[in-house]
């Protein structure tokens, strides 16, 4: 009797657990990006405009693209949205290329044509980071129609955002729900490897996000369980 008891309640602990997953597939959730790294602190975060119309997106920059720091003839810092998550050791060039499901490419993004820049071109699309003197740069938003909270090879769950000085890789973080900690990208070693223009790397989206994988499996237990309690 306890043992079915016990039995039952993980049950319904699996089936609860299943619903959210699923659930959250479903209605698009709150992204951000944490980045601390090389003295640059930044977040950016993701939230999902109605009716899959793409993310309000919010820049706060709290130090280090200073003027000084600044290698670009423009004075600004490129940013864009990665495939892959930030590597271990805080590795930015484990991100992989932009993300690019529509296989843009390399092309130079116009930003009175967003619809044919690569999604993960932020500064493409709204243009850069600005340096300034103090390295702080205030909080801005915009709307880009173009960034998807689902989608194998669209979404921008599980990926990573990427600083730029000049084309160089000077800061990342990964992509989580709002409210997750963001793991490995916040240890404050500045021994990263950074380095290497990423201009061109041609990559696309690809991997499946972690939380659709996990709804999967959380499905394919909840099911199994719920089978065996219908021959109880
Ligand atoms: C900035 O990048 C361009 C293009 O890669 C390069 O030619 C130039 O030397 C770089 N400038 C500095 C100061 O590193
Ligand atoms: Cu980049």
């Amino acid at each position: 009797m306890l043992l079915k008891s016990s039995f039952i309640l993980t049950v319904i602990a699996a089936a609860s657990y299943s619903c959210q997953a699923q659930s959250e597939l479903k209605s698009p959730q709150i992204m951000t990006a944490d980045i601390n790294m090389n003295g640059i602190v930044a977040n950016f975060m993701f939230s999902p405009l109605p009716n899959n119309g793409g993310a309000k997106v919010k820049v706060e920059v709290k130090s280090g693209l200073t003027k000084k720091f600044a290698v670009s003839p423009t004075g600004g810092f490129e940013y864009h949205i990665h495939v892959k998550p930030v590597g271990p050791g805080n590795d930015c060039m484990a991100t992989g290329g932009h993300l690019d499901p529509t296989n843009v490419g390399a092309a130079k993004c116009n930003p009175a044509k967003p619809e044919q820049c690569q999604e993960g071109d932020l500064s493409g699309k709204h243009g850069e980071l600005k340096a300034t003197e103090t390295g702080v740069i205030t909080p801005f938003s915009y709307n880009d129609k173009y960034i998807h909270f689902s989608g194998e090879a669209a979404t921008i769950a599980g990926r990573s955002v990427v600083i730029h000085n000049n084309g160089t890789r000077v800061a990342c973080g990964n992509i989580n729900p709002y409210g997750q900690s963001s793991a490995s990208a916040s240890s404050p070693d500045g021994a990263s490897k950074t380095g290497s223009n990423d201009g061109d790397v041609k990559t696309q989206g690809s991997g499946a996000s972690g939380g659709q994988l996990v709804a999967t499996m959380a499905t394919v237990v909840a099911g199994t369980f719920f089978g065996a309690l219908m021959a109880l």
